[in-house]
């Protein structure tokens, strides 16, 4: 299915854009990276970009859209903080006139779709993403484990997505087991403070898989103020793949990561280009995820965001 086909607004070529870029918050190098992306990018094609910081509020986020229709942009690139409510706001810039294309999370696709409300979604395949770690933690475990997850925010797609992948992997395993599960909303802080108080409950726990380096980073240490070591007799998982959580693998205080590369600028830009032109545009672009592990930890860290 291509979006072009489906009755989109149009968006005219022309040498240069005016182009909104809704980020959800910016309380992590993951968000701070993605916005100097789309930054540079847009600099380096001589558009000028609408920036909004919805720090952390769908609501905020939903009228920063509203606010982006009313200064007429060109494009709405949009990264929405949760599934559901930002799917309205995708409606209203199509009714505008206005064409969206998502960056990194998504939409709930019963309110509004690809190729018809918004172009296209650009980023990972998240349910893989939390299978790859389930499948690496099968392997690595032999089957047993006493796990706490923490999740990101709650009503996010890479958060739905990623326990989902992460749950089916791990399914056919009867010695393993998810003992708790709970949102750290995807931050440093808070990911700390709730693997503090599961710890205390589950102090059984034997494996962390967080469904992002920041709230990994947290569970670290709220293990090393509990005397537990984190990479050793509490493994630690994560996703994302910053340069920090990179560097915890050669530290051996992570044991796995997935990534998920927040530089989007130049293949958001691009399908903005070709969308113009009037070229197909698959309703999903799908970026290709690397893997740290202890064995090439050292070799990709320079590589890392
Ligand atoms: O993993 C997380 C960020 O939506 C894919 O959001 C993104 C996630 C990313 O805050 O660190």
């Amino acid at each position: 299915v291509f979006a072009v086909a489906q009755g989109l607004p149009k968006l005219a070529q022309k040498a240069t854009y005016k182009v909104g870029f809704a980020q959800t918050e910016s309380n992590n190098p993951w968000r701070l990276a993605q916005t100097k992306s789309m930054q540079d990018e847009a600099k380096r094609l001589g558009y000028q970009l609408v920036y909004t910081d919805a720090a952390g509020s769908a609501a905020k986020q939903v009228s920063d859209v509203d606010s982006m229709i009313a200064q007429k942009v060109d494009m709405i690139f949009l990264a929405p903080r949760e599934e559901k409510p930002l799917a309205a706001a995708v409606k209203k810039a199509r009714a505008a006139g206005i064409p969206v294309i998502l960056l990194d999370r998504n939409v709930d696709q019963k309110l509004a779709k690809a190729g018809t409300d918004y172009v296209t979604f650009i980023g990972s395949d998240f349910v893989k993403e939390g299978q790859r770690v389930g499948q690496w933690l099968v392997k690595a475990t032999k089957g047993k484990a006493n796990i706490i997850q923490l999740e990101g925010t709650t009503g996010s797609s890479p958060a739905n997505d990623r326990r989902t992948g992460f749950e089916s992997a791990i399914k056919g395993q009867p010695g393993m087991k998810i003992i708790a599960s709970q949102t750290g909303d995807f931050a440093r802080d808070k990911g700390r403070q709730v693997m503090e108080t599961l710890l205390q409950a589950h102090p059984e726990v034997n494996v962390v898989y967080a469904h992002n380096d920041e709230m990994a980073i947290g569970a670290i240490a709220a293990l090393e103020a509990a005397g537990r070591k984190p990479g050793k007799d509490v493994m630690v998982l994560s996703i994302d793949g910053g340069r920090e959580a990179v560097q915890l693998v050669i530290d051996g205080k992570i044991n796995y990561v997935v990534e998920c590369n927040p530089k989007f600028g130049p293949k958001a830009f691009e399908t903005l280009k070709n969308y113009a032109a009037g070229k197909a545009v698959p309703v999903k672009i799908i970026n290709p995820d690397r893997e740290y592990t202890a064995q090439n930890a050292k070799a990709l860290l320079a590589t890392a965001y």
